[in-house]
């Protein structure tokens, strides 16, 4: 199981997603920083690998894949010691799915719709609209939360880890959570998930860099 090998920024949210569902499932990877303030992605193997120069970006003894969510599935199926952090059972795993999609065409795209512009565009303040915008995705979370443990059922899955690595990143910005209590206590037992503290200093990072751009 050697040669399997991450390109990754620790700030960017995606790229924690992947490495936080890696670091569940126990997979022995090897981490390639990849600085993109730096744009190191326009450079090396990484651009060469894929055209789309993004992280993450993984390369499992020559078999490349990038798309955060899509690398966690594959690295689930096989790697995965059993099948808790992605069922097999088809409804069960369609429900992962569902949630995976959630956040990577509603919740992640909110998020970095606050925060792109911040980080590099030069706007100075986060947009009452967007942020309302936020809050209304938050609040279907909140929801999926009720009565559930974990956002996809009783145990953690990889839609927790892609989840919580979005979702680490605006609340390092300091994002008020107060409102949604399913959400507060949700965010407290992801304290157990493997790699945990690998993703708060890169979310870390990522909110001072959108804070320091705050007037
Ligand atoms: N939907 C993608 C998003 C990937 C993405 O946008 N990565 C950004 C960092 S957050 C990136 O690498 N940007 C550099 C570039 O596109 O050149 C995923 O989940 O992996």
């Amino acid at each position: 199981m050697s040669g399997i090998k991450l390109y990754h920024f620790g700030v960017s949210g995606p790229s924690r997603g992947a490495l936080l569902a890696a670091r569940a499932l126990g997979v022995p990877i090897e981490v390639e920083q990849v600085d993109l303030f730096k744009k190191e992605q326009l450079k090396g193997r990484i651009s060469e690998i894929n055209p789309q120069h993004c992280v993450p970006t993984l390369d499992d003894n020559g078999f490349v894949l990038w798309e955060s969510r899509a690398i966690a599935c594959y690295l689930a199926d096989k790697y995965g010691k059993d099948d808790q952090l992605y069922p097999r059972d088809l409804q069960r795993r369609a429900f992962v799915n569902q949630r995976l999609y959630f956040d990577s065409s509603s919740l992640y795209v909110k998020i970095r719709a606050i925060c792109f512009p911040i980080l590099f565009l030069g706007v100075k303040e986060i947009v009452p609209s967007l942020k309302d915008d936020l809050n209304a995705t938050l609040a279907f979370l909140e929801q999926f939360l009720t009565g559930s443990r974990w956002v996809a059922g009783d145990n953690y899955t990889i839609a927790d880890t892609s989840i919580y690595a979005s979702l680490s990143s605006i609340l390092a910005v300091g994002w008020d959570i107060s409102s949604f209590p399913n959400i507060q206590r949700w965010v407290k037992d992801c304290a157990v998930l493997p790699g945990f503290e690998e993703n708060q200093e890169g979310a870390k990072l990522f909110g001072e860099a959108v804070k320091k751009n705050l007037k």
